[in-house]
């Protein structure tokens, strides 16, 4: 057994045949924090001194390479020696240093690798630099050395998106140097032994071929436009077309940049987010509770939502049975069902095993007793609470006690379905967003009798679903239908005082949202909206400043984009301020005798920011959203608030 020499807590090796295999075992992701980096200067002096060693290997334990450098100790007081340091003392060394790339090799993970003289990944390995993604650019070499093994518009496209490249598209690309099919280490240590009778190639002392402003734009352009409003992408784009700069000076570029990011707001905003989406699936009373096993998942209601949950549910690998009222509906769903298979198959995201596969797992029916076999039953039926509780009730007759029933309702009522249900505990929601194969975020909804194994076998589902999950009470349109109305509230109070539909819709985009309330809203359609307007007129209280504005607008038969008019006129198809609608406002000002005044874009997107802010305090002091970073997420991914300025909570901080 070779004997094993600990450098630190984290980083021990063993010498195999002249070869010192590195180990970095800092679980969870092998982050490169100050002690992988003291262990790893360490193993290094000592591979250099040692006779016996010919050459190093770097490896992680587990299934992580390196997830990147701490994000953790960001904005602490920086330890010495930081992760460019490690990684010079690398490329600088005489013997030669390959990277064994067990799994994900992910920002400083990737610098680090790239920094070696070979790179040997497994099948499963994914690369990347997604440090955008946390508003900073690589600060490791990343921007100097990347260009220098793929050339500067593949570098561009990776680097400025954050995206992560699996281990084929690595090989072809050049990031990887080697496919490990078999035992990794031992490929690599023979690579070692070959490569030590030739000197290092050091990845800085390539060339890097200067690209023209014509390549650079055509690698760039689309990146740049979609992160609108954020400066990292770039900045990246910046540093990776000067790459062809000494590298002494390009590393010292980036540094900086990197340094000047990370403590800017916009990277304080996206690492909130990062660390939220994690913390959102931590329920309080939940750690040892075991979720249910659920291999079938029953859908009933097979329209948009339906097909898309059964789409997301068929790529998870779950088996399917969807039920439908007719032999029509049911024909006619499972038609749009296999027609989205059929896209993923034409744009790659499904081979054609993989398309076949989904489709063998796949049945619908008319017969709710087809639906025994079910470990979870999903309803994505007409949003009415009679229909609901009749299919839950039919349902109760047919699925085992054990399975859980969970709705999709936008706004009724769950505590009322589950109430009608022979067993509420183990009825829950599961809001999903609109087209359900695409939309990440999904509301779990813990309702009254909601059984503490049935919430975390929602959260299980929904994470094997790929999804977002984020726990809310029971309360009128849950976290984000709720934060939407009180912001959709301070807009139209915003127009009876005096502004208009685009000038609220301009400061919104300003803010860094895609599109604005009232184009959205015409988008969607005023509809449904105005339908429960109308149902909660009779209740509606008094006192509460009300604005008809809306009403006035589909009283006029204004619905939105689909009838060619709603905030806005659309004629040949193009959104354009209507004179009409202005006159409607006005005369709404003139009845409530409001003088109107003007608004600064400042003033409206601050207004804005502070409607959802205040809901969002009521929502965490009511219990419905644990924790501020749950709201954030849930506007995010679901509302298009920009992740760079972090959430009406983050904001607001
Ligand atoms: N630093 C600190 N903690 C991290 C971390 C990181 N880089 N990555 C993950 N964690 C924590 C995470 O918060 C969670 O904690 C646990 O690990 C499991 O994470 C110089 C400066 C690697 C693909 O952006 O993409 O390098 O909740 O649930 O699903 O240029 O984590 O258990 O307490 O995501 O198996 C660049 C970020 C950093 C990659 C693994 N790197 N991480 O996914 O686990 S900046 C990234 C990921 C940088 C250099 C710059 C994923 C993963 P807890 P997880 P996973």
């Amino acid at each position: 057994m070779n004997e094993v020499t600990t450098f630190s807590a984290t980083v021990s090796a063993t010498a195999r045949n002249g070869i010192l295999v590195v180990a970095i075992d800092n679980p969870p992701v092998n982050a490169t924090s100050a002690d992988v980096r003291l262990g790893l200067s360490r193993a290094l002096a000592h591979a250099e001194a040692a006779i016996g060693i010919k050459g190093v290997v770097i490896t992680g334990a587990g299934k992580t390479f390196i997830g990147g450098a701490d994000i953790r100790e960001f904005g602490k007081p920086a330890i010495e020696p930081t992760l460019p340091d490690v990684i010079e003392k690398i490329e600088a060394l005489s013997k030669p240093v390959i990277a064994a790339l067990n799994g994900a090799a992910l920002g400083g993970g990737l610098e680090l690798a790239l920094a070696c003289h070979y790179r040997i990944a497994s099948p499963a390995t994914q690369v990347g630099l997604p440090e955008v993604k946390l508003g900073i650019v690589p600060g490791a070499g990343g921007t100097q050395r990347l260009p220098r093994l793929i050339g500067v518009p593949a570098a561009i496209e990776l680097i400025a998106s954050g995206r992560i490249a699996k281990a084929k598209e690595a090989l072809s690309l050049g990031i990887v140097d080697e496919l490990a099919e078999g035992d990794l280490i031992a490929t690599t240590i023979k690579s070692a032994q070959k490569l030590t009778d030739t000197p290092p190639r050091r990845t800085g002392e390539l060339a890097v071929a200067p690209a023209g402003p014509a390549e650079i734009e055509k690698a760039s352009s689309k990146i740049l436009a979609k992160a609108r409003g954020q400066k990292a992408p770039a900045e990246a784009v910046r540093l990776v077309a000067s790459s062809h700069r000494p590298l002494a000076e390009g590393l010292a570029d980036e540094r900086a940049t990197f340094l000047a990011l990370r403590d800017s707001r916009e990277a304080a905003a996206l690492r909130h987010i990062f660390f939220a989406e994690r913390e959102a699936s931590k329920v309080a009373g939940l750690e040892n509770v075991e979720p249910h096993p659920v291999t079938t998942l029953g859908i009933c209601g097979l329209g948009l939502m339906g097909s898309g949950i059964a789409v997301a549910a068929l790529a998870a690998g779950y088996t399917v049975i969807g039920l439908d009222q007719t032999q029509q509906a049911a024909e006619k769903g499972y038609e749009r069902i296999v027609g989205l298979l059929e896209r993923n198959l034409a744009s790659g995201r499904l081979d054609q095993s993989g398309f076949d596969a989904q489709k063998s797992i796949l049945v619908v029916t008319t017969t709710d007793a087809d639906l025994a076999p079910c470990d979870l039953v999903i309803e994505a039926v007409f949003d009415d609470l009679t229909v609901k509780i009749d299919l839950f009730r039919r349902l109760d007759k047919v699925i085992r006690p054990d399975t859980i029933l969970a709705t999709n309702t936008s706004y009724l009522n769950p505590d009322e379905i589950a109430a009608a249900t022979a067993h509420p505990e183990r009825v829950l929601g599961l809001h999903f967003f609109s087209p359900a194969h695409v939309m990440r975020l999904l509301e779990v909804v813990r309702c009254k009798e909601t059984a503490p194994d049935v919430l975390a076998t929602g959260l299980t589902v929904a994470k094997k679903l790929k999804k977002l999950p984020v726990v809310t009470g029971v309360t009128e349109g849950f976290i984000g239908n709720r934060i939407f109305s009180a912001y959709r509230r301070e807009a139209e109070f915003l127009l009876e005082d005096g502004a208009l539909p685009h000038e609220i819709d301009a400061a919104l985009e300003d803010y860094g949202f895609p599109m604005g309330l009232f184009a959205v809203y015409d988008m969607a359609g005023l509809e449904i909206a105005w339908a429960r307007r109308k149902r909660q007129a009779a209740t509606r209280d008094p006192s509460q400043r009300y604005v008809e504005i809306a009403d006035r607008l589909c009283e006029a038969g204004r619905l939105g984009q689909k009838s060619g008019r709603g905030w806005y006129a659309y004629p040949d198809g193009k959104r354009t301020i209507d004179p009409e609608v202005t006159a409607i406002i006005e005369a709404e000002r003139e009845k409530k005798h409001i003088t109107p005044r003007s608004f600064s874009r400042e003033e409206i997107g601050q207004r804005m920011l502070q409607a959802m802010a205040t809901e969002g305090e009521a929502l965490l002091a009511e219990g419905i959203a644990a924790r501020p970073g749950d709201i954030d997420l849930v506007m995010v991914n679901g509302y298009g608030f920009p992740a760079h300025k972090g959430g009406p909570m983050f904001a607001r901080s």
